[in-house]
């Protein structure tokens, strides 16, 4: 079980294409998730039902099941509930300190300004299941929209003989106002269209498998989409004072989630470098699910990247713009201060990403593949729009009118001018 010790100076155009160009790798199932998307949107439930039949060989009878979530929680184990709980309230806490306050401010005299927030109506949250059943995912899609004081909020998640009752539970805590057996493809587009069954929504957000992904590329325009998440990634930069089998951790933790999880180590030490390496080799082949990890340690886009200063470090790290940033070096806050693009940063020996994972509070549904250097993963601002509000008195309109009719005449929009001469002159 290994992973590649390379040296950033020596990497070649193709292997630098496999680091920073990651990709969701959707283009070769998008006609079939077209065709899916189409038929849910002409038939419905009929289409729903079909769909799950074929891919997820189950016959579903209620496609709700809010009340089974309900039940699940009631039944659930006492420290497994506790948990839930603990995480749901600490991703609470965070984001409502997210939630953005209305503002008006006077520009100069007379000129009020300001910005008000309201959330949407309606969302979907996609709740993955089968054998990436991840509880923790409904926790950091609901909590937010409920917190940003969304009215209605839909789950989705994908039916099973026996339905995750971790999940179900999860689901319930966050506080989904609905929740439907169905997944994949089709339940992307059952929300984007709403079936007899499923209100459409005016959002959807949370991360799936590579048919989720290719069905919100396929409604994107005709409703908002979170993001096209792609596979986990990790980039841990360390220096000679990281503890090389803390860092190997990282690498292996991520590595597990995914065949194609990206899992990188970059660092300015030699030794470490090697010790990061031996460390992976050992942690990895002890694990539960080695093969899995296997896999991703062998990934284009993963390995121990030696650099021959922390400054090619970090900028190796910007380019990679990595969905979880962990910085296990002697002046973290320094290196930090350098690096624009992460969706989620740890500081330090003692934060690992299993914490903002689970637990402590930040979202874990993040940009991947790079979107990181534009866009953010997750927040009380993915819920809400915004709208400017402004009031002139007659002085502050005065002030400004000259440069409203000069700009209007420039662009042969005379009526706007005179719109702005008629309050002048009264
Ligand atoms: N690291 C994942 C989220 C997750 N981890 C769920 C454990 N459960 C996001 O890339
Ligand atoms: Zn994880």
């Amino acid at each position: 079980m290994s992973v590649d010790l390379e040296e950033i100076q020596e990497l070649g155009p193709v292997d630098r294409t496999a680091f920073f160009e990651r990709d969701a790798g959707i283009e070769a199932i998008r006609g079939d998730v077209s065709e899916i998307v189409d038929r849910v949107r002409e038939e419905g439930d009929v289409a729903v039902r079909e769909f799950t039949s074929e891919f997820d060989g189950v016959e579903v009878g209620n496609l709700e099941i809010t009340d089974e979530c309900e039940r699940a929680y009631d039944e659930l184990e006492g420290d497994v509930r506790e948990a839930i709980e603990t995480a749901a309230a600490n991703v609470r806490e965070f984001h409502e300190a997210q939630v953005p306050a209305d503002w008006r401010e006077t520009f100069d005299e007379g000129r009020e300004l300001g910005r008000r927030f309201r959330p949407l109506e309606r969302v979907g949250v996609y709740v993955p299941g089968g054998s990436a059943a991840y509880p923790s995912s409904a926790i950091m899609g609901v909590v937010p929209a409920v917190v940003a004081g969304v009215e209605h909020v839909t789950v989705v998640t994908p039916p099973a003989e026996e339905l995750n009752p971790v999940t179900l539970a999860a689901i319930h805590v966050a506080g989904a106002d609905a929740v439907y057996s169905v997944g994949g493809a089709q339940a992307i587009a059952a929300l984007a269209y709403g079936t007899e069954t499923v209100t459409r929504v005016q959002k959807i957000v949370g991360p799936g498998n590579r048919w989720v992904t290719a069905a919100k590329a396929e409604v994107q325009g005709d409703v908002e989409i979170d993001m096209l998440a792609g596979p986990s990634e990790v980039v841990v930069v360390a220096d000679e004072t990281a503890d090389p089998e803390l860092v190997a951790s990282e690498l292996v933790a991520q590595a597990e989630h995914d065949p194609n999880a990206s899992v990188v180590a970059v660092t300015d030490d030699e030794a470490t470098a090697k010790a990061v390496v031996e460390a992976v080799d050992e942690q990895a082949s002890a694990r539960e699910r080695k093969e899995i990890i296997r896999e991703a340690l062998e990934n284009d886009a993963s390995g121990v990247l030696l650099a021959r200063s922390m400054s090619e470090a970090i900028l190796f790290t910007e380019e990679y713009a990595p969905e979880h940033l962990s910085i296990i070096a002697d002046d973290d806050e320094r290196v930090l201060e350098r690096i624009d693009s992460a969706g989620s940063v740890f500081l330090g020996p003692n934060t690992p990403v299993a914490a903002g994972d689970y637990a402590s509070g930040t979202n874990h549904v993040l940009p991947t593949n790079a979107s990181a250097r534009v866009t953010g993963g997750l927040s009380v601002e993915t819920f809400v729009r915004s709208s400017t509000v402004q009031r002139l008195s007659g002085e502050g309109l005065a002030e400004i009118s000259e440069t409203i009719t000069t700009l209007a005449e420039a662009e042969g929009l005379e009526a706007h001018a005179e719109s702005v001469r008629k309050r002048l002159d009264r």
